[in-house]
């Protein structure tokens, strides 16, 4: 009897809890009214996980005279929002456990509105309360949620409390070790998003993969009702349809035009395209391209292209802190620009929506990933699924952005059958809402065979995908099997290659032999720069390189006590903003490309 109530018990709070799952984001929260809950946020750090049990979410006040509370969100730490925590205070700059965040908001109410709450990103996992009930919890850093709350917020005085957990844990997304900084807490905008009762919950306008005269559109309502109008406009095509909705509450529809300017880097031109019902509207700049793959050559609006990428993290060094802002997003572009990219690698999850949209405009291509990095269990079930979930957060919210040319699926990892299903699982995500963009993933397998004096690989899952991409470090943790000019590369033959990685360490201002790894110098990093790129002659099918990294950063991973000091030193930019020797380099290279 005992086990059996015990196993009802488990099942009813199992499907408390499954209710509690936060919702994927509707599109395009930007253009949509709304109010932001940024600034300071009340917190308590909470150690050892007691703040749960005590029920600190309900933030009660002593009222009787035999009452006390051993807790007060009030008067306490004050953290910032969005922001890492780790940035913000000596002592929580190694952190890794619970902070509850907690803050007040009065909502205007209005009658046939509906209102939801928006985390562009909290890190890595969360619940949420909401006036002392818990509304919903969330796992995964770097993607987008909300929870409806019209019924639960009141006009005045509503409590949102946050209990924020970024401790690492081997079923996670990245695992237990990683080589950046883990940073926890609220570290993206947070709004109060309101719509209409039967709002736009989803759209997914894009040029047709291959043809460039024809624009494909897809838009949802909130609710599956048939027979509803929808009217999608681009007005500077003086293109224009009204559709009834499917039993689904969708449409789905084809524009075409022979005047639309295809958006490049060399172009990045926007159209505003305006969706709108009888009740709701939502517009939105959104660029027109064609990318596909024939054969080794990636084009790009029926051209091929060559791709000058670089990769960075979410953060900007002189601050020691993940990036959040318009202002973050352009100093991070800017420095892509100044080297010459057409192309970013967001590195190694997807960054905030504001990189993604300058980048967009700023005219670069985007390789964006979910962190699949080194040490992810692929035996795990829930693991896949959750990864899943990612990916799907991750397409959801910049399905719309042209700029996006690769969905990354991994990152360095090894072959195995679990391995290998994992990935397909990621893939059939990605394909099932995206078919137009290309699926890439990186590998560090590829070796020198000796008989055949070349570079090759094995790892028939290659063939998975669009395009094959390699991080390989030459100079510094493999030292040259042959010289640069005749390492011939042999790598996945009849596809394109791109290098999504390789570089090496050197402390800004240090001064050392050309030739000699250990002297951690900018002139061994501009040598090991100079072999690449001449390496890089002997790659048939290359059609892209992405240098590790534009900016040093920090990372736990980094021992040594004066050369790195808990920063890899990898960047072609100090964590000062100063451009090393290589940068040049590089630079030279990709101007002249
Ligand atoms: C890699 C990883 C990257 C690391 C880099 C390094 O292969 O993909 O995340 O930071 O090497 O510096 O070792």
């Amino acid at each position: 009897k005992l086990i059996n109530l015990s196993l009802i018990l488990s099942l009813f709070f199992s499907l408390i809890t499954s209710n509690l799952v936060a919702q994927q984001n509707m599109a395009n929260v930007y253009g949509r009214r709304a109010q932001s809950l940024n600034g300071k946020w009340d917190a308590i750090v909470d150690l050892y996980d007691q703040g749960r049990k005590n029920q600190i979410y309900l933030n009660k006040k002593a009222e009787s005279k035999t009452d006390f509370y051993e807790y007060a969100f009030e008067n306490g730490l004050r953290l910032n929002v969005p922001s890492d925590w780790n940035s913000q205070m000596p002592e929580l700059k190694y952190y890794e456990g619970t902070i509850w965040y907690g803050r007040k908001f009065d909502v205007v109410k209005e009658n046939n509105k509906r209102l939801f709450l928006y985390f562009a990103a909290v890190s890595y996992r969360c619940r949420i309360y909401l006036n002392g009930q818990e509304i919903a919890q969330h796992e995964g850093g770097f993607t987008p949620f909300q929870i409806e709350i019209t019924d639960a917020a009141k006009e005045n005085d509503n409590f949102l409390a946050v209990e924020v957990n970024n401790s690492r844990q081997v079923d996670a997304i990245p695992a237990m070790a990683f080589d950046w900084w883990n940073y926890g807490g609220i570290t993206r905008d947070v709004f109060l998003v309101s719509t209409p009762k039967v709002f736009i919950d989803d759209y997914f306008v894009q040029l047709d993969k291959t043809k460039a005269d024809k624009i494909n559109a897809k838009v949802k309502l909130s609710e599956t009702m048939a027979n509803s109008s929808v009217t999608i406009e681009i007005p500077e095509l003086q293109l224009k349809q009204t559709l009834k909705t499917d039993a689904q509450g969708e449409v789905k529809t084809s524009f075409l035009s022979r005047e639309i300017k295809r958006w490049s880097p060399t172009s990045p031109k926007l159209y505003n395209v305006k969706i709108s019902t009888r009740d709701d509207q939502i517009e939105e700049e959104i660029g027109f391209r064609n990318i596909w793959v024939k054969g080794e050559d990636i084009f790009l609006n029926g051209e091929a292209i060559f791709l000058k990428s670089i990769s960075f993290h979410e953060e900007i060094p002189q601050r020691r802190g993940r990036a959040f802002s318009q202002a973050d997003a352009v100093m991070l572009l800017s420095e892509a620009k100044a080297l010459g990219c057409n192309m970013i690698r967001l590195a190694h999850y997807p960054q905030n929506e504001y990189i993604v949209r300058m980048a967009e405009k700023m005219g670069f291509l985007l390789w964006e990933e979910i962190p699949i990095w080194q040490g992810i269990n692929f035996e795990n079930e829930s693991t896949k699924e959750k990864a899943g979930k990612m990916m799907r957060e991750m397409v959801a919210r910049d399905k719309n952005r042209c700029a996006l040319a690769f969905w990354g699926v991994a990152n360095e990892t090894q072959p195995s059958e679990p391995r290998n299903a994992f990935i397909r699982h990621l893939i059939a995500t990605c394909r099932a809402i995206d078919t137009t963009r290309l699926i890439t993933a990186a590998f560090d397998l590829v070796r020198f065979n000796k008989e055949k004096e070349t570079f090759v690989m094995d790892d028939p899952f290659t063939k998975e995908l669009d395009v094959v991409a390699v991080n390989k470090y030459l100079g510094w943790y493999h030292s040259w099997p042959v010289s640069p000019d005749k390492a011939v590369w042999d790598v996945a033959k009849g596809q394109p290659l791109i290098i999504s990685e390789f570089g090496g360490e050197a402390l800004y201002g240090k001064t050392g032999e050309k030739d000699v790894v250990s002297s951690w110098s900018e002139d061994y990093q501009e040598t090991l720069y100079k072999n690449n790129l001449e390496m890089f002659k002997h790659i048939p099918n290359l059609r892209g390189t992405s240098p590790w990294v534009l900016f040093d950063f920090r990372s736990p991973f980094r021992f040594h006590p004066t050369n790195q000091d808990g920063w890899n030193r990898k960047g072609l930019i100090s964590d000062q903003g100063y451009r090393k020797k290589a940068w040049f380099l590089m630079k030279h290279y990709y101007d002249n490309k």
